[in-house]
């Protein structure tokens, strides 16, 4: 999958993804990142690409032409238009959902904004989809775009080591993931809870379950209303919740 990113910050990009996961999947050309830098598409020698708003008020507004030009080059070398992000604090939620969608495009374009925003006619001209990461001001669509790029990445076949793992984590049926422990047994006086020492795989499968419905029950409860709970799970969580713990 190719991500195009529309910044003034390019090297931020270039920076928090060439690292970890996502930075051994673009080596390996699994992923292929392209930041654009919406700097170099200015039609001034001082390189500006922002002026004040018409109407007055605080702050500086990115101008509509260069992130335009930045946005044509990028679907030129497509050679067709690309389904593109702007990251702002209106858009919809991001979520699970949204990233399995995304997934499926085999390139993305994400517009990253700075200072009060982006002169409106170019959204109009070249956004499809306005995303937020939450409900939160942030300075600029950078690491939005970089979050957006991990969770949508990490579904891409061969991103990941284990094909399933994916697949099996929060979210995936609206329950948050069960505890997970490693060496040594006892530490520090806590042990490691009986059953995963016991070799007996529907135990512990069991108890896995179990402690997903009962954390989603304490920490995120509002997830359970989607989850699909069998009539003796339901009991565990009512359980959870009327406790109180
Ligand atoms: Cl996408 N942009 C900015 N600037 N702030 C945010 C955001 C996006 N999502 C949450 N806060």
């Amino acid at each position: 999958m190719k991500f195009h990113v529309l910044t003034l910050f390019p090297e931020m990009i270039e920076n928090g993804l060439r690292t970890s996961i996502t930075g051994r999947a673009l080596e390996r050309g699994i992923l292929s990142l392209d930041a654009v830098n919406i700097r170099d598409f200015a039609d001034n020698k001082h390189s500006k690409v922002d002026d004040y708003p018409y109407g007055g008020g605080a702050g500086m507004v990115m101008q509509a032409e260069p992130v335009y030009a930045a946005y044509r080059s990028v679907a030129e070398q497509a050679g067709r238009p690309l389904r593109t992000v702007y990251l702002t604090p209106q858009g919809r939620t991001f979520c699970q959902q949204m990233a399995r969608e995304f997934a499926q495009e085999e390139e993305l374009v994400l517009l990253c904004g700075h200072y009060e925003g982006i002169d409106e006619r170019v959204l109009e001209e070249i956004v499809t989809d306005f995303v937020s990461i939450g409900d939160y001001v942030l300075t600029g669509g950078e690491l939005p775009a970089m979050v957006m790029i991990d969770a949508i990445s990490r579904l891409v076949d061969g991103v990941l080591n284990n094909e399933t793992s994916a697949e099996s984590e929060s979210f995936q049926d609206s329950l948050l993931e069960y505890p997970q422990y490693s060496r040594p047994e006892v530490w520090r006086g806590r042990a490691v809870p009986s059953v995963l020492l016991s070799g007996h795989h529907a135990n512990v499968e069991k108890w896995r379950r179990e402690q997903s419905v009962l954390r989603t029950a304490k920490w995120r409860p509002d997830l359970l209303a989607k989850a699909d709970l069998t009539e003796k799970e339901k009991e565990l969580w009512k359980g959870e919740v009327q406790d109180g713990n």
